[in-house]
């Protein structure tokens, strides 16, 4: 990895690259997964590379919802391994899910890699490299999916996903979350909940949120839920953006 100095005004995200960079190298990430960071670089300028307030208020609905879920699974693609595979692995341990690995661009050989990755790290159940059943509705290799693992859960976990899966994964009558820097994305805009936040920052807030409200009871984790509005905070995150970017003119 090339040296970052901890002084540059751009060290975070800097480090994010370079992290997106040894994914490519390792054989963990796509080439087509530097392409899907620069889009996120760019969105995350756009909220000043901080988590917004929509994007807590996400973040707080998918761990209550993550804690209700009875058959939790947090599917894991090329960039999500490079990023964070570590808090993956944690997140996966605090409410008990297993993850898999669910890749776009599929290999074998990065699925293979991606699964010893996460068993590396101490992940109990890595689903994945040898898929059971199918998605309905999706005609690329998306949708290859495990009994027990993605084809059974109820709530899905789907950071950096495309529209399709997430769709057809709704279709299917799960509850779907996703981390995406795009409110506009189709996956976005159907996803249960979206964080719009970057990865790197969303899954230690989401680590965080979980151990907040692991101690609340169903209830009142249901009253989180019912709360929440996800049209609302994908509208609040676009006007995030604009006021971000025009306060960027201002005279004061
Ligand atoms: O490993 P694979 O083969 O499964 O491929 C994974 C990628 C991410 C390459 C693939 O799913 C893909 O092409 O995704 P997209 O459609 O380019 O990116 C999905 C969304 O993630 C886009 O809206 C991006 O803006 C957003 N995104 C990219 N990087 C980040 C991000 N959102 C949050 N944090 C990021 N770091």
């Amino acid at each position: 990895m090339t040296e970052v100095p901890p002084s540059h005004p751009r060290y975070a995200s800097l480090l994010t690259r370079e992290k997106i960079i040894d994914g490519v190298e390792s054989g963990i990430t796509g080439l087509n997964g530097l392409i899907a960071q620069g889009r996120g670089e760019s969105l995350d300028y756009f909220i000043g590379e901080v988590t917004t307030s929509p994007g807590a208020d996400a973040e707080r609905a998918a761990a209550a919802m993550l804690l209700l879920a009875k058959r939790p699974v947090l599917s894991v693609n090329g960039n999500a391994a490079a990023l964070v595979p570590d808090e993956l692995v944690k997140l996966a341990q605090l409410i008990g899910a297993p993850l898999e690995v669910n890749l776009f661009y599929r290999t074998e050989k990065r699925v293979k890699k991606i699964v010893n990755l996460l068993c590396d790290l101490g992940a109990q159940i890595v689903f994945g490299a040898h898929p059971d059943s199918l998605v309905p509705g999706l005609n690329h290799d998306r949708a290859k999916a495990n009994k027990g693992g993605i084809y059974d859960a109820d709530v899905v976990f789907v950071p950096l996903e495309d529209g399709d899966r997430c769709e057809a994964l709704v279709n299917m009558g799960k509850k779907v979350i996703t981390v995406d820097l795009n409110p506009l994305s189709r996956t976005a805009k159907t996803a249960t909940i979206t964080i719009v936040d970057n990865v790197v920052r969303a899954l230690p807030n989401l680590i965080k949120c979980v151990e907040d409200l692991e101690g609340l009871s169903e209830e009142e984790l249901k009253d989180i839920l019912e709360e929440y509005d996800n049209v609302d905070v994908l509208r609040r995150s676009v006007r995030v953006m604009i006021s971000y970017l025009e306060g960027q003119f201002s005279e004061d």
